[in-house]
């Protein structure tokens, strides 16, 4: 058989995109080194932000509230819980470049935000202890999205429309004709006629088959859940949140279903070569620390250390993401760099890429994506 389209990864991106083209009657072919939803790409942890008003750029609302139509659609399509409507709020000091662009493009697009002083704050949620001078911006109409529960939905989705999955299966060798992509599994082979690369970090793995190396840097990062007091910090009570001053970034989710309350540091972390191993949470000391500390001088409540994870950042370098065809091959569009920040758009762009693959104009431009604005090789 050759598929309309062979998927390399099927995460977040790879997977979303897998169900919107089954969803237009196109055969598709999703592969995988593990079996979705797994630990081992972007999507593990539960529970991601989705944020509308943007710091890290204007550019990205369009994309934020037409992924945001898409969520609330496929909540409507299966039994997964998707999201949770628990307000988003950005905090640090006044002046902030971030948190400017956040008012600025709430502005542009009309969103509603809620400026807030440290005392409004506090007094709102008694689980904050903010500084005076300090500032925030609360939207209410953004919150948290159940990653895993979505690539879970999405794969069902897509495999009740006929999406065939290759599990488990890692990718050997990538052969091109102008008009045929084979794709060698370690025991087998996929034909198709046109491939989506949304391998994640394992991106240039599979681009370099092809002779091309991305300007991706795979980074390890920590998360972790705190038992902290109920009545202060869970769903319902407690927004999500982002935190955000010159020299750190933070962000955290309340307290959903007794998980207790989850905080991950945005910046930082250790650079990993292409097939490391990511080293087990605990490692280096700042796992625990610099959450910990963080929460001890932006919390009420003493919070404890419930669990930490690992997971991995990969990193453009202007942590804009990359969403273009490879170059030199105009049947291979790749989906990649999404830097920490892109599991709230994976149904935007998932529908732009399926929409790219049947040679339609996606519904929200990708055209800031593109490759061309950077040296590589
Ligand atoms: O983009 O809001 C975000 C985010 C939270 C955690 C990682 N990225």
């Amino acid at each position: 058989m050759i598929y309309d389209v062979i998927i390399i990864g099927a995460g977040s991106m790879g997977m979303s995109a897998g169900c919107y083209l089954t969803e237009s009657g196109q055969t598709v072919a999703l592969i995988d080194s593990y079996e979705p939803p797994h630990n081992e790409g972007s999507h593990h942890g539960g529970t991601r932000l989705i944020r509308h008003a943007y710091g890290e750029g204007g550019n990205y609302v369009p994309l934020a509230l037409y992924s945001q139509k898409l969520w609330e659609e496929l909540e409507e399509k299966t039994e997964e819980r998707i999201f949770s409507k628990t307000g988003i709020l950005n905090f640090g000091s006044k002046g902030n470049e971030f948190l400017e662009t956040v008012r600025k493009s709430a502005e542009e697009y009309n969103l509603s935000l809620e400026v807030m002083t440290a005392e409004e704050i506090n007094r709102r949620w008694q689980g904050f202890q903010l500084k005076d001078g300090m500032i925030g911006y609360f939207e209410k109409n953004s919150g948290v999205l159940f990653s895993e529960n979505i690539v879970r939905a999405y794969r069902v989705l897509a495999e009740k429309n006929g999406a065939d999955l290759y599990t488990n299966s890692y990718v050997q060798g990538v052969e091109m004709t102008a008009d045929q992509v084979t794709v060698k599994l370690t025991n087998s082979e996929v034909k198709g006629k046109k491939l989506l690369i949304s391998a994640g970090k394992g991106t240039n793995q599979v681009t370099r088959m092809l002779g091309i190396n991305l300007p991706l840097t795979p980074v390890r990062k920590t998360f972790s859940w705190f038992k902290a007091e109920e009545s202060n910090y869970k769903e319902g009570l407690f927004p999500g949140w982002g935190y955000i001053d010159e020299e750190s970034t933070y962000y955290g989710f309340p307290s959903i279903d007794g998980a207790g309350i989850k905080i991950g540091r945005h910046d930082g972390g250790h650079l990993l070569k292409n097939h490391e191993e990511l080293e087990p949470f605990s490692t280096f000391p700042e796992d625990e620390q610099e959450t910990l500390s963080f929460a001890h001088k932006y919390f009420s409540e003493d919070i404890e250390l419930k669990e930490g994870r690992v997971c991995t950042y990969t990193l453009t370098p202007d942590e804009d993401f990359i969403i273009d065809y490879l170059p030199g091959y105009d049947n291979v569009l790749v989906a990649c760099g999404f830097s920490g920040h892109g599991f709230k758009f994976s149904s935007g762009i998932g529908e732009s890429l399926a929409k790219m693959l049947m040679d339609k104009e996606p519904a929200v431009s990708l055209e800031s994506f593109r490759l061309n604005r950077f040296d590589y090789q």
